[in-house]
């Protein structure tokens, strides 16, 4: 994806701040998982106040259907041949990011702009372009987790699992809103996964996979281990089978680990970390930091500090 600029709306829908990349800037989403992000705006100082919305203006140059020439701004690549990624209205309006955001007098504000592109892209019919279509949601780092463990290897050779039990490609971890969810399959119709997570292979010789989910606001979630989400395309209902279902409730600032094991229920670990500090004096001092600013990202990223510092 290349952006051309990020604005941050007022409630009226009026533009208070706007920031033009020059150039623009390309980010490949799918290098950006986990807890892993990117800044698009960063140490500007931006006007104290609630912002109701950003809007990631995006390159739209050579977007065309019609015009499958390679050399776009905006592109996804399959199998080695890169497609036209089309953004409906991304250069003109830009794609929509609801808030809030809010900045603080004397304060920093640091945001991030998920993208879960498993959700965001449709093939065009068969047109060998695709559609991104904007879901996206904001969440302050100051209020997110993190949700991270391991997927047994076993789980990924088991009978009617498509995933491909090396890589780990076509399994996923889905994470949905609430605890108590019964997962199900990105379909349009509740319940939707808030965001999923790709497996990749552990590098001790396990065997096994790692998973992160990054910038989850604090709160309670339902997870759950799919070795069909290769199946699972965005504007149908297909029916993907899900295993180690379970609630997990994440912490601001702490990684929360969920195990999904073979034959049992996914192993809870309990821990966020947190460390018990039993003093903690909330320090009034705080950083200097004076303006925040919103960075979008993609995927998993996060988004804008707004430090106006330098
Ligand atoms: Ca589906
Ligand atoms: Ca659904």
């Amino acid at each position: 994806m290349t952006f051309t600029g990020l604005q941050l709306l007022d409630s009226g829908g009026g533009v208070r701040q706007s920031f033009t990349f020059d150039p623009p800037k390309s980010i490949d989403l799918l290098q950006l998982q986990g807890q892993q992000s990117t800044f698009l705006v960063e140490g500007e100082a931006v006007p104290v106040g609630v912002y109701d919305q950003v809007r990631l203006i995006i390159d739209t140059a050579n977007a065309s259907c019609n015009n499958l020439t390679g050399d776009y701004a905006s592109y996804i690549t399959i199998d080695g041949t890169d497609y036209p990624l089309i953004v409906p209205s991304g250069g003109a309006s830009g794609l929509k990011v609801m808030g809030p955001i809010t900045v603080a007098q004397g304060g920093t504000a640091s945001y991030t702009v998920d993208f879960d592109l498993r959700k965001s892209i449709a093939e065009r019919g068969a047109t060998g372009c695709y559609n991104l279509r904007p879901v996206l949601r904001v969440v302050d780092n100051a209020q997110v987790g993190t949700l991270a463990g391991t997927v047994d290897a076993g789980l990924l050779q088991q009978a009617g699992c498509t995933a491909d039990p090396v890589t780990g490609a076509g399994a996923a971890v889905y994470v949905y809103s609430g605890s108590g969810v019964v997962p199900d399959d990105v379909d349009g119709a509740f319940p939707e996964p808030l965001t999923s997570a790709l497996l990749a292979p552990k590098d001790d010789g396990s065997g096994d996979f790692g998973y992160a989910v990054g910038f989850l606001l604090a709160g309670d979630y339902t997870a759950a281990l799919t070795c069909q989400a290769g199946d699972d395309t965005a504007e149908a209902s297909e029916n993907i089978a899900f295993s180690g279902t379970t609630d997990v409730a994440i912490a601001a600032g702490q990684t929360t680990t969920r195990d999904f094991t073979l034959g049992a229920q996914p192993t809870a670990s309990p821990a966020p970390t947190a460390s018990p500090e039993p003093t903690a004096s909330p320090a009034p001092t705080a950083s200097p930091e004076p303006t925040a600013s919103p960075e979008p990202t993609e995927t998993p990223e996060p988004t804008a500090t707004p430090a106006s510092t330098s």
